[in-house]
This record gives C-alpha cells, sequence and structure tokens, in this order.
C-alpha cells in the first residue's frame, strides 16, 4: 500500500495535487478540509461546532478530525493505499495517525510538503475566493490560516523528518510542473 501525506500553507496545492496524485496512483483521498466543508453545508451539529473557527482560519480540535478520519480509514480499508490531504496538522495528529495505521497494518509512506511563498499563498486564495465564494478565502481568515499554519502545523515537518519521510517540493510553477516533481518523489516507493 502506498500512504501519503500531503503537507503544506494554505493554499500550496494541496487539494490540487492531490486529485491528480488520487487519479493515477489510485489511492482514496481523504481531505479533512472536505469533510469539514461538507458538515457546514448540511448544516449537522459538527458543522455547526465548527463553523465559527473555520471562520476565523483556527484548526478544529483534534477529536474531531481524527473521529473522522478513523472512520474513512475503517470503511477503505481495503484500498490501495491513501492520500491524507490537510492531516495531520499537528504533531498530536501526526501521531494519532501512526497509531490508526498501525492497528491497520500500515505505515505512512512518504510525506511531501508544498512550498510556496506567502506572497503567491495569499494571492492564490484571494483569487480563489473571488471564484468560489469560499467564506475562508477572505484577507483576514487566509493571514489567520498562515499564522495558524507556521505556529501549529509547521512543526509537523520534523516529525517526518525524524522518521526520513518528508520530501520538500517546490510548489510553484504550473500545475503539471508541480506534479513532475512530486511523481519523481512517490517514484520509488511505488514498487
Ligand atoms: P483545507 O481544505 O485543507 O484548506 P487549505 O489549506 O486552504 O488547502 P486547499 O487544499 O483547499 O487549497 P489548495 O492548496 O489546493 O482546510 C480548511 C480549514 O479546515 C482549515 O483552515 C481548518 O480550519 C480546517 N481543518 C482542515 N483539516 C484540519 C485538521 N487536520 N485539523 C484541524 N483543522 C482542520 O489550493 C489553493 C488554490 O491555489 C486553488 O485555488 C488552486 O487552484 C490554486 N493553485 C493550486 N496549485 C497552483 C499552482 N501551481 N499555481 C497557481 N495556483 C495554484
Amino acid at each position: 500500500m502506498l500512504n501519503i501525506i500531503i503537507f503544506g500553507a494554505p493554499g500550496c496545492g494541496k487539494g490540487t495535487q492531490s486529485e491528480k496524485i488520487t487519479a493515477k496512483y489510485q489511492l482514496t483521498h481523504l481531505s479533512t478540509g472536505e469533510m469539514l466543508r461538507e458538515e457546514l453545508s448540511k448544516q449537522t451539529e459538527l458543522g455547526k461546532q465548527v463553523e465559527l473557527l473555520m471562520s476565523q482560519g483556527h484548526l478544529v480540535p483534534d477529536e474531531i478530525v481524527i473521529k473522522m478520519i478513523r472512520e474513512r480509514i475503517e470503511l477503505h480499508r481495503d484500498s490501495h493505499g491513501f492520500i491524507f490531504d490537510g492531516f495531520p496538522r499537528t504533531i498530536y495528529q501526526a501521531e494519532i495517525l501512526d497509531q490508526l495505521l498501525t492497528e491497520f497494518k500500515q505505515t505512512v509512506s512518504l510525506m511531501i510538503s508544498l512550498e510556496v511563498s506567502e506572497e503567491e499563498l495569499v494571492s492564490r486564495l484571494i483569487l480563489r475566493g473571488a471564484q468560489s465564494g469560499r467564506s475562508d478565502d477572505n484577507e483576514v481568515t487566509i493571514k489567520n490560516r498562515i499564522t495558524t499554519y507556521q505556529k501549529n502545523t509547521r512543526p509537523v515537518i520534523d516529525y517526518y523528518q525524524n522518521q526520513n519521510k518528508c520530501h520538500m517540493i517546490n510548489g510553484s510553477g504550473t500545475m503539471e510542473e508541480v506534479f513532475d516533481r512530486i511523481n519523481q518523489a512517490i517514484k520509488p516507493y511505488d514498487a
């Protein structure tokens, strides 16, 4: 099985590249951001609970995303592998993911961190906000999301570097150029 984490700041291209990776390697795509947005749009109890946090650019509580991920891994236990998009976002989530995968006799194969300058992140997200109307893609929330990323999420890189699983990839350029770089990193793991 090929289990890939796609990691990086908001707007780095995680969702975009995950779709390409999923199609090419036939993996199950698990995006915690998408799962949460679905709860929001259906206005479930959970959606109402996380609405304010997300609209302000904060992380939602670890327990919520961990429960969602656990359920999806169980549901797709026969899949070729997973792409974890936007998860883990804290060291605690990374530790739990290792435990969860161990339960299923699996492990993280590699982590890909897409590196993009802050200036480019902001302009991509403002453009997306204008086109899609996604409520957290406004200037104030984008700044908060980037700050949250630097403080709570970026340290997750060290966790995977210590396991020799972290691949830092230049996330600038066209979507195809970035995808080519990602494929080079995945190749040795795709036996
Ligand atoms: P996410 O949905 O993960 O949102 P994101 O970080 O903005 O990434 P996304 O995948 O959408 O965007 P992408 O970089 O592909 O999370 C949303 C919120 O949910 C979080 O703020 C948090 O509140 C909560 N949450 C999610 N997971 C959580 C967790 N594990 N723990 C706690 N809270 C959690 O793309 C951005 C834009 O760039 C797109 O418009 C795209 O078209 C464009 N783009 C991509 N590649 C490009 C390129 N090469 N060139 C130019 N533009 C490009």
